[in-house]
């Protein structure tokens, strides 16, 4: 039986990644694509979200535009990062699949309160925004998903400050109230996601592929592979948002360890830090986890095997 996931989006070149993971891999059902304010303008996250699926061919799963700023704070975007469109590098198609005409907030409350409980996993990969206002509107859905698997935070650092990760910070009352709630939360933080480089040869593995979808990857990490360069050294980028994906359908993918997790809403050079209590073991009631060490091989394995599998959709 595929899990049942709800993919909670900013695309975002790692988010666009995320979503052909998901749809190609066998051992996860899409049963909803929702859209967050974040690395742009919820605008522009939802238009790039629905020309992903036509350039996969996602048919048939419902998205819908969420939340398209903070609770508390302002909108900021990472178009340093992502570029102007929020996904710049390939050229994008016109979207052909029609918005679902519920909130995002909605669709997620509906879809997991329609599902039995423990069925759906939820897995955001921008701001909490949406997540926070759907457990606040429907606190019923924290004892009904299975698990939420989200790339957000670190427990050794930022990229958006020292101390704190871009999707945190950006909400960080949202965040708080997600880190909060009494379900089963995986932080998949940056102590992770930056051993998930696309290297050299990772890159001619998915160029062997050799189809629109793969030339569209490539087409992505041509773009954000020279930012990251330029903002934070890396050699090859770390490809941040699949890693939630992959964990859901393999956890021996990576590590994973309980560990005490809350987020800072105070501080000045620390505000959005996902701060881990490590002093000593978790005690047996501790409902988060953050994930530790990537199996590179196994993860990068999982991008290619999704990208044969979903092949050169028809096109529509
Ligand atoms: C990546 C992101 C934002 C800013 C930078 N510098 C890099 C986005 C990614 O989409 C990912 O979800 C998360 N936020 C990583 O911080
Ligand atoms: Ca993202």
């Amino acid at each position: 039986m595929p899990k049942k996931m709800i993919l909670d989006c900013d695309p975002g070149h790692d988010d666009a990644i995320a979503l052909l993971l998901a749809h190609g891999n066998p051992e996860v059902e899409l049963v909803a694509v929702t859209t967050v304010h974040g690395n742009q303008t919820i605008d522009k996250v939802t238009r790039n979200a629905l020309a992903v699926a036509r350039i996969a061919g996602i048919t048939g799963v419902p998205f819908a535009a969420g939340a398209h700023r903070p609770l508390v704070r302002e909108v900021e975007t990472a178009g340093t990062i992502h570029g102007d469109s929020g996904m710049d590098g390939p050229t994008l198609p016109e979207p052909t699949l029609i918005l679902d005409d519920r909130h995002a907030v909605d669709l997620i409350i509906d879809t997991i309160m329609a599902s039995e409980p423990g069925e759906i996993t939820l897995v955001p990969t921008g701001a909490l925004t949406n997540i926070a206002l759907a457990v606040r509107k429907e606190p019923r859905i924290a004892s009904r998903v299975k698990e939420v698997v989200l790339m957000g935070g670190g427990y050794h650092g930022g990229n958006w400050s020292a101390a704190a990760e871009f999707n945190i910070v950006i909400d960080p009352e949202a965040a708080h109230i997600v880190f909060n709630e009494p379900w089963k939360l995986t932080m998949v933080g940056l102590d992770l996601t930056h051993q998930a480089l696309a290297t050299p040869d990772v890159v001619a593995a998915i160029a062997a592929v050799d189809t629109a979808p793969a030339r569209f990857v490539l087409e992505l990490l041509e773009f954000f592979g020279p930012r990251y360069k330029e903002a934070q050294g890396f050699d090859s980028p770390p490809v941040h948002d699949p890693c939630a994906v992959a964990l859901v359908i393999d956890p021996s993918v990576m590590d994973v360890v309980p560990v005490p997790l809350d987020v800072e809403l105070t501080g000045t050079l620390t505000l959005g830090m996902t701060v881990a209590d490590f002093r000593a073991p978790a005690p047996a009631d501790c409902t988060t986890h953050a994930a530790t060490n990537l199996d590179h091989a196994k993860f990068w394995h999982l991008i290619v095997d999704a990208l044969e599998r979903i092949g050169d959709p028809a096109p529509s």
